[in-house]
């Protein structure tokens, strides 16, 4: 079983990924474990403060060192308790490597995973360089705090687990599972808003289908994600797809 810990002093964020949807069942099912240390817990004075004015001045505060370094020490603890020898420890910050997919099928690999989610205008530096291993971040842009990405990198691991997703939602049908986006969906009705379905996805031609699915996906990814389509390989089949669908959308937006 992954075993998660988390410092955070915000605990109950939490409970939103262990309780909803396949994450939770997940959780339910003894497929993942997960327990949130709070660093208050740890600090020294009758206030529980966690905080303090950044040396060399200006605005905010800095996460204290000392109730940081306990909770993560007590993490690290349940870690081992846990059976785990050498739990990955990660602080979620802009400042970190992005996450993509690749990462995550890495990290899925883990016994045990400790995440750091800092608040106000960051951590004292001495703790990410005595006990943190890594510095992740989920993209370019700045959260109130480092809990929302945690909880984003726990729900991409816990859903790549053995057993979590069933065969119809495998993750083996994931956009990015083969370096490209995904194609279009469709259900019912075959005529909404005036718009139909294509026609092909109607023809019970599973093997048209697929090639028409696997065109698409070329496209989309060619078209809104070249950074994408510059580190994958395409074979001569998916090459001739491409170029299928670059005539079949010419001149269209
Ligand atoms: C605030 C800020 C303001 C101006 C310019 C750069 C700045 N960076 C930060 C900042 O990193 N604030 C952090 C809030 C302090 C610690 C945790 N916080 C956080 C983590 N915000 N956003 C993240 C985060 C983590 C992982 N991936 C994306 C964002």
């Amino acid at each position: 079983m992954l075993q998660f810990d988390v410092v955070t002093i915000f605990p109950p964020m939490f409970d939103a990924v262990a309780e909803a949807g396949v994450i939770g069942r997940a959780r339910e099912k003894g497929l993942y474990q997960l327990v949130a240390w709070n660093p208050r817990d740890f600090a020294q004075n009758a206030h529980r403060t966690v905080d303090d004015r950044p040396y060399g001045g200006g605005p905010g505060m800095v996460m204290m060192p000392d109730p940081l370094g306990k909770a993560l020490a007590a993490a690290k603890q349940r870690q081992k308790s846990a059976g785990v020898k050498k739990p990955r420890v990660i602080h979620l910050t802009p400042q970190g490597k992005l996450l993509n997919h690749a990462l995550v099928m890495d990290l899925v690999g883990e016994q045990g995973i400790v995440l750091l989610a800092g608040r106000y205008e960051g951590i004292d530096e001495r703790v990410v360089a005595r006990d943190v291993d890594e510095e992740i971040s989920i993209g370019d842009y700045v959260l109130s705090g480092g809990e929302l990405a945690a909880m984003v990198l726990i729900d991409c691991i816990v859903r790549q687990l053995p057993g979590v997703l069933g065969d119809a939602e495998s993750a083996s049908q994931d956009s990015f599972y083969d370096g490209l986006l995904d194609c279009p969906h469709y259900t019912r009705p075959e005529l909404y808003e005036g718009q139909v379905v294509p026609a092909v996805l109607m023809s019970g031609n599973h093997a048209e289908i697929g090639r028409w699915r696997l065109k698409q996906a070329l496209g989309r990814t060619w078209k809104r994600r070249p950074d994408l389509m510059r580190q994958r390989k395409l074979t001569e089949e998916e090459h001739g797809l491409l170029e299928e669908y670059k005539r079949e959308t010419a001149g269209t937006a």
